[in-house]
């Protein structure tokens, strides 16, 4: 799968690239425009969403996502909350098996794929939630018997939903809807 995916990648990077590349002299640190360096600094990463999701235990309304069961599946798929409120989002962990540890991020429409493949690599110290920049908010992992929150504060749109731990992502995910009242 990430073989496959990667490959129109690779096929657009030898586009991209000239056949016979014209050296360009390279500039040595002094030559560098100190604009350019502060530009990059400004790429770094950025937020945790977790941290930026966390709650602070206000009366807002709930949500809260079981699992199916011991399945790979969340019981309920689609989620809808108010735009631009907040929303405490839960995961109950329900589940008895002790490999079904679930977690709840939500992510930009369609972004699924490329976020739960990226979750593997942010390790289990990180709760599965890779610092990618489609990643809007997520819990933290919940064992089974564990509840999970996240509050959210989402502007009108669709949204995805998945649970990012290893192999989980194609089975477990779902839909948010916020919407204007
Ligand atoms: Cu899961």
């Amino acid at each position: 799968m990430r073989t496959l995916l990667s490959l129109p990648l690779v096929a657009l990077m030898f586009t991209a690239c000239p056949a016979e590349p014209t050296p360009a002299p390279a500039p040595t640190a002094a030559q560098e425009p100190e604009a350019k360096k502060e530009e990059a600094k400004k790429e770094e990463p950025k937020v945790d969403p977790i941290e930026v999701g966390a709650d602070d235990g206000g009366d807002y309304p709930e949500i809260v996502v079981e699992p199916e069961g011991d399945q790979m599946k969340f019981a309920t798929e689609e989620i809808t909350v108010k735009a631009g409120e907040k929303t405490r989002i839960k995961m109950k962990n329900t589940a008895t098996v002790a490999a079904m540890v679930h977690n709840i991020v939500i992510v930009k429409k369609g972004s699924g794929e490329k976020v739960g493949q990226a979750a593997m690599a942010a390790g289990e110290a990180k709760h599965y939630v890779p610092a990618h920049a489609d990643v809007i908010a997520a819990t933290k992992l919940a064992k089974p018997g564990e509840t999970t929150t996240v509050v959210v504060e989402l502007p009108e749109g669709e949204y995805d939903f998945i649970c990012t731990f290893p192999g989980h992502y194609m089975m477990m995910k779902g839909v948010v809807k916020a919407v204007a009242e």
